[in-house]
């Protein structure tokens, strides 16, 4: 179906306006809204996320592909709800306490946004409670922190410690990155993943709920 192709090579230019437009063209030409998800706009950002992970493109055209993401979300959920289309899961993401960094989180939230899931983004600053608490409250089954101090990524431990003396431990995965954040660290804290960049983070919260 030519427009889904169209929709996501105009994705991958970041164009969010036509993006918007397509997908009103293909919902009128009677596409399924769970094709124009996976065919046209997950195509096109999940190729986004591996060029990046390439480093064939950078953070800017990132934003901006993301951005054409959401233009073509806007017009498309009340049509995927309405047709039972469930996300591919439910992921809470935050930068640890005492840390203020966001941007590379944030690409987190649009990359995983771009791969189905339904993003509670909870800020920064966040104290490890508050990571419990998201999850409680919203049946999570992924729990994303985010660390860019060397200081401020010890922190990460207090989350995955709260998050196993309370009644979610067996529900939900922990993955943490950011830049000073190693798989070692990973393994040292007990999380469950650890991802390098915001694509590889939407690979490993698909691969932390499939088990
Ligand atoms: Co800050 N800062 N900063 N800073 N800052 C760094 C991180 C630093 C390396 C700069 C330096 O000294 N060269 C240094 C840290 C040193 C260290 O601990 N090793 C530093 C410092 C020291 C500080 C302050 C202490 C400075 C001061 O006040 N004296 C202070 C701390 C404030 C605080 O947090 N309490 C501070 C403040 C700030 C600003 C507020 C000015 C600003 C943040 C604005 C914002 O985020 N809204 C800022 C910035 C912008 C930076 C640099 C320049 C850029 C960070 C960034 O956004 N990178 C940074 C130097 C640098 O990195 N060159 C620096 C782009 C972003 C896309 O990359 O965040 O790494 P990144 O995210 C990547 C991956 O790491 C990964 O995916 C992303 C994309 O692929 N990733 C995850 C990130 N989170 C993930 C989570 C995942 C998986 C992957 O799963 C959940």
């Amino acid at each position: 179906m030519s427009t889904l192709n169209d929709i996501a090579v105009n994705l991958k230019k970041g164009k969010a306006n036509d993006v918007k437009a397509l997908v009103e063209q293909a919902l009128s030409e009677g596409v399924v809204p769970g094709s124009i998800l996976n065919d046209g706009l997950l195509s096109g950002m999940g190729e986004i996320g591996e060029r990046f992970k390439k480093n064939e493109v950078y953070v800017p055209e990132v934003l901006i592909a993301a951005r054409a993401m959401k233009a073509g979300m806007e017009v498309l959920q009340p049509h995927l709800a309405s047709s039972g289309v469930e996300p591919t899961g439910t992921a809470v993401i935050g930068t640890v306490k005492g840390d203020l960094h966001d941007i590379g989180k944030n690409l987190v939230c649009m990359m995983l946004e771009g791969a189905g899931f339904k993003v509670i983004d909870i800020g920064i600053d966040v104290p490890a409670e508050k990571f419990v608490e998201a999850v409680q409250e919203s049946g999570a089954t992924v729990i994303g922190v985010s660390a860019l101090l060397t200081t401020t990524m010890t922190n990460m431990r207090a989350v995955v410690e709260a998050v196993k003396a309370s009644d979610v431990a067996d529900k939900v995965k922990i993955m943490i990155g950011g830049a000073p954040v190693t798989q070692a660290f990973c393994d040292e804290i007990g999380a469950d993943g650890y991802a390098p960049d915001a694509a590889s983070a939407a690979d490993l919260a698909k691969s932390l709920i499939d088990g």
